[in-house]
């Protein structure tokens, strides 16, 4: 598949690459890493899409393509494991269609798929892309491209912490890092905390609590988001907020939104998550996941779910 990525890209003059809705790092980092790797190498006109997101704007911003573009271009589309989460409905308008996605298949939508769960990140995937397939065809990578690709990483990877971190994520930093990035700069720009944002998360920590399973819930209201002046989007920094707590095995975070539904964010350390989540109108990777809840009652049915799970998660057996 890496060999047909590389196939599919040299047959044409217009490339536009999307990636999936409230983008995080490694959506970007797949998208414009890989974008700015064909700008670098080839003369073919390169687009990326969808909406620009201000607390990712120091990584990238995204371009205006008018219709007419898509119907000749190759849309290669990042990070996105299925079509409802496309940011960009006019994908489906190209010429031919290439997923590139780490997350588990749910959605064979494109006319080609290089899907491969082993990996940290997409933009893991990009890098050893580049190593195995570009660059023994003569590809070079820039500074750019580098850089990206490595928030990609760092993100997914949650640091280089997360158990989907490998010697592979490593090799692939190490590649990235030979470009020469400035770390200092990438991660204060990836973990900065305005002010607002580091009090509301001082007043959810004050109340969190854990059940005997193990299982904690962050539940953050529309009240609260305006009273702090956060968006819905900027509380999703806070998720990892109570990652270090002892005892902690599965958490949820519940940010209500304007129209009174929820935005879900689940994360483990072991029990899978993603099967709840996908009971509730989202999916994800078995330990990070999103859903949606309408109600307050849904949200104690996810929590009850995420304390069965719980309960029977023995690490023993894993
Ligand atoms: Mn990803």
């Amino acid at each position: 598949m890496q060999e047909k990525l590389l196939e599919t890209i040299e047959r044409f003059d217009t490339i536009i690459i999307c990636r999936h809705v409230r983008p995080d790092p490694d959506a970007f980092g797949s998208q414009l890493g890989l974008a700015e790797l064909i700008r670098e190498n080839t003369t073919k006109m390169v687009y990326t899409v969808g909406e620009d997101e201000r607390s990712l704007s120091f990584l990238a911003t995204m371009d205006e393509v008018d219709t007419e573009t898509f119907k000749d271009a190759l849309v290669i589309i990042c990070d996105t494991a299925n079509r409802g989460r496309i940011d960009e409905e006019r994908y489906a308008l190209a010429k031919e269609t290439f997923k590139v996605d780490h997350h588990p298949e749910i959605d064979d939508y494109a006319d080609a798929s290089w899907v491969d769960t082993s990996y940290s990140s997409t933009s893991e995937m990009i890098t050893r892309w580049f190593e195995e397939t570009a660059k023994p065809n003569g590809w070079k990578m820039n500074q750019t491209s580098a850089r990206v690709l490595y928030a990609g990483i760092v993100g997914d990877t949650g640091r280089f912490r997360h158990p989907n971190t490998t010697e592979h994520t490593f090799r692939a930093a190490g590649v990235l890092m030979e470009q020469g990035i400035d770390l200092p700069e990438l991660f204060r720009n990836l973990y900065r905390k305005p002010l607002p944002l580091l009090r509301l998360e001082g007043e959810l920590l004050r109340t969190v609590s854990l059940s005997e399973y193990g299982v904690a819930a962050i539940r953050v209201s529309d009240e609260q988001l305006k009273q702090y002046e956060v968006t819905v989007n900027e509380s999703s920094a806070l998720v990892n907020a109570i990652s270090d707590l002892e005892g902690l095995l599965t958490w949820g975070m519940f940010v209500e939104q304007e129209d009174g539904t929820y935005r879900v964010r689940l994360r483990s350390k072991g029990p899978i998550v993603n099967t709840i989540a996908e009971k509730h109108n989202g999916g994800g990777h078995p330990l990070a996941a999103g859903a949606s809840a309408n109600s307050k009652e849904e949200i104690d049915t996810i929590i009850a779910e995420l304390n069965e799970a719980a309960k029977q998660f023995n690490p023993k057996t894993q």
